[in-house]
């Protein structure tokens, strides 16, 4: 089925303190997002990026926490802008730092409330982005949106989530680096962990597969999530945070084509792409033939034979 895809470039690196995020949405405009979509017979409008004003006046009791006015000023706007895409097609925001996800899950959740349908989230990364505002030790607000799509509290600052996706609705994947704090937190919490100790054992298959059948049994929209470290680091070295023993090639795109097959994706963001520390775009690139793979591109198409 042709999709109607709305590009929203989402330029925030304040959700972390390595400059070079801000590039991402002009990277991916360069390696050719748009005409990839489009020669899949799909539709793609470029919305240009997204505008943002700081709330100046934010307070944080913790006191590593930085950039606050900026991030909330990122949530607030993305929020606008997903909940107002929703209905028109199917957005992919191209980032920009994970932060930039506490504003557009949340834009979602407000159309899923709308729509009535439930909301799940699978969260492709190295990293469990559970911490809050309160426990993070580096202060960067990009390790934090797990936590406050699941309602966690400690996000004084923050709107209240409108409406917290239940952790059963929540799946984390390609996980591989997880502070002390969020540990104990997870522990606390029924989210399915998919960490590369699962996916080694069990293959990238079955664990997916388990998860977008609840997605579908229920008639659930999907917000997908794609941090570029959820790649190995030898194939996407354009990220802040490298961390070994990532998924390969062919694994990332097996989940891409499962997604795409599915027919369960409402929406998707690209984050952590850093241009800046790439080397001749082939992390843009391969961003892009992901986004190929789960618009529907294929290998070898293979008729279905009678016998
Ligand atoms: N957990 C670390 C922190 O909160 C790292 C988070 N970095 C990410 N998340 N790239 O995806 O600072
Ligand atoms: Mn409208
Ligand atoms: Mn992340
Ligand atoms: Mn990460």
């Amino acid at each position: 089925m042709p999709k109607s895809c709305l590009l929203i470039g989402a330029p925030i690196d304040a959700g972390q303190r390595r400059a070079g995020c801000l590039m991402g949405p002009v990277a991916y405009r360069v390696a050719g997002l748009a005409q990839a979509i489009r020669d899949l017979g799909h539709e793609a409008t470029d919305l240009g990026d997204v505008a943002m004003t700081p709330q100046m006046d934010a307070t944080c009791d913790n006191p590593a926490v930085h950039s606050l006015a900026e991030v909330l000023g990122w949530t607030a706007a993305l929020r606008r802008v997903m909940a107002e895409a929703l209905p028109h097609g199917f957005p992919i925001i191209m980032g920009g730092d994970h932060s930039l996800a506490l504003g557009t899950v949340a834009g979602a959740a407000d159309h899923a409330a709308r729509v009535g349908r439930p909301l799940f989230l699978l969260w492709l990364d190295a990293h469990s982005d559970f911490h809050t505002p309160m426990t993070t030790t580096s202060g960067n607000l990009h390790g934090t949106p797990v936590a406050y799509i699941a309602g966690r509290s400690g996000f004084a600052p923050f709107p209240p989530f409108p409406a917290p996706i239940p952790a059963e609705r929540i799946c984390l994947y390609g996980i591989r680096s997880v502070d002390p704090a969020e540990h104990a937190a997870l522990l606390d919490h029924d989210i399915a962990i998919n960490d590369m100790r699962v996916l080694d054992e069990q293959g990238v298959v079955a664990p997916l597969r388990a998860f977008l059948d609840q997605v579908r049994a229920a008639n659930g929209l999907l917000h997908v999530s794609l941090d570029v470290d959820f790649l190995d680091p030898a194939i996407a070295p354009a990220v802040g945070t490298t961390v070994p023993g990532g998924t390969t090639f062919r694994e990332a795109h097996l989940v891409m084509e499962l997604l795409h097959e599915s027919e369960l994706v409402t929406s998707l963001d690209l984050v952590e792409l850093n241009p800046f520390l790439d080397d001749r775009g082939m992390t843009a690139k391969l961003m892009v033939d992901l986004v190929g793979s789960l618009m529907g591109r294929k290998v070898f198409d293979r008729p279905t034979r009678s016998k």
